[in-house]
């Protein structure tokens, strides 16, 4: 059994060999949820954490499963970069009696006994929350807006504008533009740029993170206009930087995602090494805050 496994490799019987394959740096959020993971999954925990970091490349996080697996260890976890192109891997897993806990991300399977649970926020919801305060302070107007999607083919990018359109359809709030950003401030900021040379006229930016919000503002101000003001910008995630923009008034809302999964997930590890059953969807709460609530929530943020 994986837990006999454990004992064998030197990390002691009660100790939970985890390997974890996390998506990349690209932002904000990342480095909270990295640090977050690091913090929580340690050998006073009760855990041996391997940690790799995937460069926003789903080969590279199919190769570090592959040699987690390899080493036999007794729990692996990962935030899945995109949503297809799994169930190879995971059936291995499945074969070598390693249990699959997803974090974050979600993965688009036919067969979810591949994984045991999937923690993570509702990503729909959050679009959806980012486009209902669109729809309540401007519905009355016509809307230009250029969306910076996140990572394509991820579940966040996929679903962020899913909810997001919902909750703008029978307005007057039109998606002008919509390119990738890869989730990243440089990406954000490039994109942006390119908007505005072919576009003179538009309202809002809705940005799928904080992180590329944050690159449109340089681009924005760059182009001598005031982000916040002659552009307004909606974006998610609540990282610190992102809340000091909405504090600054340079974005004027932001639904959170929370990135502190690790305790959820060492608790999902343990129930799963020793063979309790678990939930097979676990969604983490989110806030959203506006301007003056950001300068409120901002001497107490964590992240
Ligand atoms: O919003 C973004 C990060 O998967 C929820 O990934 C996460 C997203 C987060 O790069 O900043």
């Amino acid at each position: 059994s994986s837990s006999s496994e454990s004992a064998d490799n030197g990390s002691g019987s009660d100790t939970i060999a985890i390997g974890f394959s996390q998506v990349g740096a690209e932002s904000g959020w990342r480095a909270a949820n990295t640090k977050d993971i690091q913090d929580t999954l340690t050998e006073e925990n009760g855990f041996k954490l391997s940690f790799s970091d995937a460069q926003q490349k789903q080969e590279n996080q199919i190769q570090a499963l592959r040699s987690y697996i390899a080493q036999g260890v007794d729990v692996l976890a990962f935030s899945p970069v995109v949503e297809t192109g799994w169930d190879a891997v995971l059936q291995e897993a499945k074969n070598a009696n390693i249990p699959v806990i997803l974090t974050d991300r979600a993965v688009d399977t036919a067969d979810d006994s591949l994984y045991e649970s999937f923690i993570g926020s509702d990503f729909v919801e959050e679009g959806q929350r980012a486009g209902q305060w669109v729809a309540d302070n401007f519905k009355d107007e016509e809307l230009k807006v250029v969306e910076l999607q996140g990572t394509t083919g991820s579940a966040p990018a996929i679903d962020r504008k899913e909810g997001f359109e919902k909750a703008i359809a029978g307005t007057d709030i039109k998606v002008v533009d919509s390119q990738t950003g890869d989730f990243t401030r440089a990406g954000g900021k490039q994109v942006m740029e390119g908007f505005l040379n072919s576009h003179d006229d538009i309202d809002l930016v809705f940005a799928h993170n904080d992180d590329m919000g944050l690159g449109a503002i340089e681009a924005i101000e760059a182009a001598g206009k005031k982000p916040g003001e002659d552009i307004k910008i909606v974006t998610i995630d609540a990282v610190k930087d992102g809340m000091q923009a909405l504090a600054d008034g340079k974005i004027n809302y932001i639904v959170e995602c929370n990135p502190l999964l690790g305790a959820d997930l060492a608790e999902v590890a343990k129930k799963v090494v020793a063979g309790e059953s678990v939930e097979k969807r676990i969604v983490v709460e989110d806030a959203a805050f506006t301007q003056e609530e950001a300068e409120k929530a901002l001497p107490d943020r964590k992240y």
